[in-house]
């Protein structure tokens, strides 16, 4: 079957489901929230990669509806479970584009009784997805829901500047690309430069792909807000931490 078939069929059949990565205060530790990640298992029952499968079902349409279902179980999880923190969720240019997109976002919510101001939309400055008069709007929208929205993937795009000089970001995440896996002073310099940008524009920083100590400890040295990596804590399923949150109901 290919690919396209999977995608199609993946919600009715079961395939598709939702991990949560972790996301702590650097200096207390404290879990703040959690990014939600999109698995989607293929017919031999291994896991289809999201860098593969992602693509493919914004091209053909299908990350729509798949998006809307990660969200929909993102809410029923943080209602069931009294989930405390922060749910950030990946929303790619398509579903921003997609008539309705605010709305649906503000039914879901109010169907589960959740403030909006619990869940924060991670938009990609890779695919000039705010450049759009139309994404903007939206956005506008959302902002006047009260989620939060936060910038993915920063320094990897086209026109990440000018997101910054445009849009109010509640976080900006830079991508784990820029953060270094030994001290090589122009790659410290240059986090350190991006980290002080941001900084001086008032915005929350979080740096995503942590894997270890001794990078954790650089973030920390730079005055970083927040972290997310391996080292912190792998994408899990709901049930792997609802025992570190309040019980269940
Ligand atoms: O876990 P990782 O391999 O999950 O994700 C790879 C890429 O897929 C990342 O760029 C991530 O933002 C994207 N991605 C993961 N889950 C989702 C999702 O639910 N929606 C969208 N639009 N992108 C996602
Ligand atoms: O594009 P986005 O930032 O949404 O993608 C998040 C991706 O990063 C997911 O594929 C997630 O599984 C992956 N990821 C999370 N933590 C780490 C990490 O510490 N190292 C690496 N290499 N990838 C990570
Ligand atoms: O957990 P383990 O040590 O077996 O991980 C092996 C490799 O798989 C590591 O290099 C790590 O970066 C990667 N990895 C671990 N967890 C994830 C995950 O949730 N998503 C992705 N995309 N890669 C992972
Ligand atoms: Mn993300
Ligand atoms: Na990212």
């Amino acid at each position: 079957e290919s690919l396209a078939g999977l995608l199609a069929h993946a919600i009715e059949r079961q395939c598709i489901s939702v991990v949560y990565q972790p996301i702590i205060q650097l200096g207390t530790e404290e879990i703040i929230g959690y990014e939600t990640l999109m698995r989607l298992k293929g017919n031999n029952g291994r896991l289809v990669k999201p860098d593969i499968f992602i693509p493919v079902a914004e091209q053909n349409g299908a990350i729509v509806e798949l998006g809307a279902w990660v969200f929909e179980q993102a809410c029923a999880d943080v209602a069931r479970y009294k989930l405390d923190g922060v749910i950030a969720v990946n929303i790619s240019a398509v579903q921003l584009k997609a008539p309705g997109f605010a709305l649906r976002v503000a039914e879901m919510l109010a169907r589960h009784g959740l403030a909006p101001a619990q869940f924060a939309l991670e938009l990609s400055e890779r695919g000039d997805i705010l450049g759009q008069s139309q994404a903007a709007q939206t956005v506008e929208q959302l902002r006047k829901l009260g989620v939060q929205i936060w910038l993915d993937d920063f320094g990897t795009g086209y026109a990440g500047i000018d997101c910054l000089r445009r849009f109010e970001l509640d976080i900006v995440k830079i991508d784990r690309s820029f953060l270094p896996d030994g001290r090589h002073p122009r790659d410290v310099r240059m986090l350190t430069g991006m980290i002080q940008l941001l900084r001086s524009l008032g915005r929350t920083v979080l740096v995503e792909g942590v894997e270890t100590v001794e990078q954790k400890r650089l973030l920390e040295e730079l005055g970083v807000d927040l972290a997310q990596g391996y080292l912190i804590g792998r994408p899990q399923p709901v049930s792997e931490f609802i025992g570190d949150q309040k019980s269940e109901v």
